[in-house]
């Protein structure tokens, strides 16, 4: 007798984001076909990452290989992978990514879709070289107007988001996505190349027991930062990987609060509005959580330029409270 288990009825990621296009009328079905698009790049930038160590320890980054080609360094493949799948879903008008300086608008009206996908194709970079978890972080709107878009259209609040999620490349692979009813994880099963429904409607507890800041900055803080920081030190404990996607992670998975602000030194923050605070924000609010910078709900921010930072707190709805109270004060 075969034993089956959970196995016999597998809910991959595809299948769940047809699910729910099922229950809209209005679906259309484009934006499974936009998620595939970004499903491809994340698997196929988990299978470089995993080969990534071998090829710096064989010293071939940067070498020229057999044709004569530079071997690309990780973060500017994930770059060109996810820009190329999704220019070819032909879901995409406008890609905004942290590696790009401009905006790329589609200019192909055979290959023009009607969402904006904003993303920073391979976040954590201080973390490649050495091994530790990094990630793909993605945000999607839709455009006003898809016969003229304009790199204006992304220059909005993140209350237009329709759709966001991050993939970390971690002990295991996970993709985390909204499309604005909850939150879902998904698992990378290699050995068939699907991501399995993991962790289904994720709930954050409104408290936690970890605090996650990047103290070696604390001296750059702002007085009510740092007695935030003073405080929550006395009941929590530390977990600090330095790569937004892992931070986030197990602040979505354990509860507590994770945080960059904006101090002395970087001014406005360090983290970028539309592909790393806005999809993080998403996310943490439709797993009950809070986005702030401190004083503003972090998804009512407007960027002025389409590379924007801001400082901010994602976390445990109570924590993060707290944390603004300080700024009350
Ligand atoms: P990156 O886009 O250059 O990788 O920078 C973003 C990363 C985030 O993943 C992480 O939260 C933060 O920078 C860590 O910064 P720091 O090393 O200053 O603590
Ligand atoms: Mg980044």
């Amino acid at each position: 007798e075969i034993s089956v288990g959970r196995g016999e009825d597998l809910v991959t990621l595809t299948r769940w984001v047809i699910s729910q296009q099922q229950d809209a009328p209005e679906a259309t079905g484009d934006l499974t076909l936009l998620l595939a698009a970004i499903q491809f790049g994340c698997k196929f930038v988990a299978s470089k990452v995993k080969q990534a160590g071998l090829i710096n320890l064989l010293g071939l980054t940067g070498a020229a290989n057999v044709q004569g080609e530079e071997v690309k360094k990780l973060d500017v493949l994930a770059n060109d992978i996810f820009r190329n799948a999704l220019i070819a879903s032909g879901k995409a008008c406008i890609l905004i990514s942290e590696e790009d300086e401009n905006a790329m608008v589609i200019q192909d009206k055979n290959l023009r879709g009607k969402y904006i996908v904003t993303f920073d194709p391979l976040d954590g970079s201080s973390n490649i070289d050495c091994g530790v978890s990094i990630g793909t972080i993605f945000g999607i709107f839709k455009v006003d107007d898809s016969e003229n878009p304009n790199e204006k259209d992304v220059l909005r609040s993140g209350r237009n988001l329709i759709s966001a999620g991050y993939c970390m490349y971690g002990s295991y692979c996970e993709m985390i996505l909204s499309v604005g009813n909850g939150v879902n994880g998904f698992t990378l099963d290699p050995a068939i190349g699907e991501f399995i429904m993991t962790h289904p409607n994720i709930k954050m507890p409104s408290r936690g027991k970890i605090y996650s800041v990047n103290e070696g900055n604390y001296k750059h803080f702002d007085e009510p930062c740092k007695k935030y920081v003073d405080q929550v030190k006395q009941k929590y404990s530390a977990r600090y990987v330095g790569s937004m996607v892992s931070d986030i992670h197990r602040t979505l998975l354990y509860g507590g609060i994770f945080g960059y602000p904006a101090d002395a030194k970087s001014k406005r923050g360090k983290l970028r509005i539309l592909y790393e605070v806005f999809p993080m924000s998403f996310l943490i609010e439709q797993a009950g959580g809070k986005a702030s910078t401190g004083t503003q709900n972090a998804l009512d921010l407007i960027p002025e330029h389409i590379h924007d930072r801001s400082g901010i707190w994602l976390g445990s709805k109570e924590d993060v409270e707290e944390l603004e109270s300080f700024y009350k004060q």
